[in-house]
């Protein structure tokens, strides 16, 4: 029974909850965290690097206690520590824990202040207004508490695309091996390219669907069967993730992926075109008065209402389909398209590889050029550089390009921009860079006209080249600041500058809409892997999937020219 990364950081997480719900050591709490997030960073399966005989102690945050502990995870499934501490903290408040903005140290405020224990007892103080009694517990948090409980149940939880997929796709694997199973597509939002998924859309081509019935019983990961019909399984896997199936005769394979694959809107919209048409279109087919005229591919659906292919990301119904008649369809940007990443850390700050480490991961990722940004040293920022630091690293980075012929480091810093909108560098140091990433990384709330002040202040600084993550959200953990975005396009276009795509997968900001602006501004968008160490330069792929999904084509991205203009480029934002 493999057990995933993710599974393995979900057990820490809660145990670092739980610890801190009981206000215990918080450098132990610490610990889990840091080894959570490393865990979750790696791009390989623990469980096959332990298998071949890898030490995984070499892995950032992870001492010898941890990995007895990953061991203990990866062979049996679960974690002693966590059992202990599950049976010493009650399930409400365990239930509390998992509402966003609810923290252990405010749950712990709930519990000792009002013996608040349980969702249903805060649904009542939030009505009864006794919550602002408690420290900590304003009314803006107190609003979104109650919102929060109001939209949202603990179950209805959407997964990060690139986590769901460590559970959809080794699904897919093993049934496309079943005898009998033709085909096998991961549809729904998750071949969209969405950043997150609601639950995975397993679209399976067979004759017979008793040989993919059979085939799912003996997949060890499934934890509750849901529905079954003649055609439709869904069922719920272990970690969670929801996964329905369907079965489709491989001869209207193609109609199956077109509905299954979505979205709704976009499939309305194409119907509708197929009634003018005197068709009738849905999975199993496109139907002239009964007979079926099309539908083994999905090419031969668009045909039928005279269209040419659709890419996936696009079919949301914003346009695509009058685009697609028109033939105003954009040929979107790939991943070959990129020649370099402008965002990147190293040890020196809070990454975990050398600037030589990665220099040579973007060189076999086919990159030309790669920036260094590491991070700017001033309050609160403990592994930032210094001027000396920043000076050094810069030598050094000389020195390797002198080494290098096949890849350019470029010298630049992640400087904050402080609540004032002043940098957090001297423009002397920063003018002497290739590029300067400015990012907001605190005051998140200001409100929006006072945010778009500050971002368009940090954009005066003459040695202003990037704007990091614009939204600085989180998926799932932190909503977007409040700020205008048209007015930062215009700043941006007349300075002129450039705004991020932050790869991250749990950043992806801007998102797909914000792209789209952004391009119809005529400002050049930066996709950026963010890397913090060599094996998220992978990250860059994520950022083409949400670029997709905003519109963009090579043109419209500022990495995806080549050096020597991205150095025109960089040096026309120089003040
Ligand atoms: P999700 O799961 O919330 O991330 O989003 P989707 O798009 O994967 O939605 P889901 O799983 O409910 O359904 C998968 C696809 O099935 C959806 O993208 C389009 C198709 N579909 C579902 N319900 C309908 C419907 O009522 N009409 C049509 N035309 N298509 C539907
Ligand atoms: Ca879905
Ligand atoms: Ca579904």
């Amino acid at each position: 029974m493999p057990v995933h990364n993710e599974e393995v950081a979900r057990i820490f997480e809660e145990i670092a909850d739980l610890l801190a719900l009981r206000d215990e050591n918080p450098f132990r709490i610490r610990a889990y965290l840091r080894a959570a997030q490393s865990i979750r960073a790696q791009r390989r399966e623990l469980a096959d690097r332990v298998r071949e005989g890898e030490d995984i102690d070499a892995l950032p945050g992870i001492g010898p206690d941890l990995k007895s502990k990953i061991i203990e995870i990866l062979n049996t499934g679960r974690c002693q520590t966590l059992d202990r501490l599950r049976k010493k903290v009650p399930a409400g408040l365990r239930e509390l824990l998992r509402i966003h903005g609810l923290g252990p140290k405010r749950v712990r405020a709930l519990w000792n202040e009002l013996k608040i224990g349980s969702r249903a007892d805060l649904q009542r103080a939030i009505a009864d207004g006794t919550v602002p009694a408690v420290r900590g517990f304003g009314p803006k948090l107190v609003a979104r508490l109650a919102e929060e409980l109001k939209s949202r149940s603990a179950e209805e939880r959407r997964w990060l695309r690139p986590i769901a997929a460590q559970f959809a796709e080794p699904l897919a694997a093993y049934l496309r091996a079943v005898p009998g199973i033709e085909q096998v597509l991961i549809a729904g939002s998750y071949r969209r390219g969405r950043e997150t998924v609601g639950d995975i859309d397993l679209l399976v081509g067979a004759a017979d669907e008793t040989a993919v019935k059979k085939a799912l019983l003996a997949y060890d990961e499934i934890g509750q069967w849901l529905a079954q019909g003649d055609k439709n399984i869904s069922v719920i896997l272990r970690s969670g993730l929801r996964i329905d199936i369907r079965i489709s005769a491989p001869s209207c394979f193609g109609a199956g992926a077109h509905y299954f694959t979505g979205s709704k809107a976009h499939n309305i919209h194409v119907r509708r075109l197929g009634q003018e048409h005197g068709l009738k279109i849905n999975e199993y087919g496109v139907f002239r008065r009964g007979r079926i005229v099309a539908g083994d591919t999905e090419a031969s659906v668009f045909a039928c209402v005279g269209l040419p292919y659709i890419p996936v990301e696009l079919r949301e119904d914003q346009g695509e389909v009058e685009a697609a008649r028109g033939g105003r369809l954009p040929l979107l940007l790939s991943r070959e398209d990129l020649r370099g990443d402008l965002h990147s850390h190293t040890k020196s700050s809070d990454g975990h590889d050398s600037l030589k480490a990665m220099a040579l991961a973007a060189r076999t990722a086919g990159l030309e050029y790669l920036a260094i940004t590491d991070h700017s040293r001033h309050l609160g920022i403990v592994h930032g550089l210094d001027e000396a630091e920043l000076r050094k690293q810069m030598e050094s980075i000389d020195r390797l390009n002198e080494q290098f012929r096949d890849i350019t480091l470029l010298k630049g810093v992640e400087v904050d921009i402080l609540e004032s909108g002043e940098l957090a560098l001297p423009d002397r140091l920063l003018a002497e860079l290739d590029v300067v990433v400015a990012a907001i990384h605190g005051h998140f709330d200001l409100p929006a006209d006072r945010q778009t002040d500050r971002i368009l202040r940090a954009m005066e600084h003459r040695a202003f080249s990037i704007l990091a993550h614009p939204g600085s959200r989180l998926i799932g953990q932190r909503p977007s600041i409040a700020f205008d975005l048209e007015r930062v396009c215009r700043a941006a276009k007349s300075r002129p500058c450039f705004l991020e795509l932050n790869a991250q997968p749990d950043r992806l900001d801007l998102d797909d809409a914000q792209c789209r602006m952004v391009r119809d501004h005529g400002v050049l968008i930066s996709i950026s892997s963010d890397a913090h160490d060599a094996s998220q330069l992978d990250n860059l792929q994520f950022g083409v999937t949400q670029a997709r999904r905003g519109w963009l084509s090579a043109a419209d991205v500022l990495n995806a020219h080549p050096l020597a203009q991205v150095h025109q480029l960089l040096k026309s934002t120089i003040l």
